[in-house]
């Protein structure tokens, strides 16, 4: 499974949702990267998106990472992810 990390802040409602849907998946190999607690992480998201909004899940590419914004279409990919990856 590509390495993947997902910025986030706890008080954000569309981050619950897709961390609730990792906890359910058991998907534990993903980082999680609170852009509150540690400002480098919203640094990252604007300079490689244009925007700070959360949730955004980085999937790790040779080429090029991929940033996903919207809550609905990161679980739909976690969700669609091999069983055991
Ligand atoms: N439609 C988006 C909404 C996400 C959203 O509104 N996130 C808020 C936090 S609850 C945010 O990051 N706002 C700050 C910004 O847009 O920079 C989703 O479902 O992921």
């Amino acid at each position: 499974m590509a390495k993947m990390s997902l910025y986030y802040l706890p008080s954000c409602p569309y981050c619950q949702k897709v961390l609730q849907a990792l906890g359910e998946l058991g998907l534990d190999a993903i980082e999680l990267r609170d852009k509150r607690a540690e400002p480098q992480y919203e640094e990252e998201l604007q300079a490689a998106t244009g925007r700070t909004m959360v949730p955004c899940l980085r999937i790790e590419r040779e080429g090029g990472d991929q940033w996903m914004h919207e809550s609905d279409d990161i679980v739909d990919y976690l969700r669609a992810l091999p069983a055991g990856s």
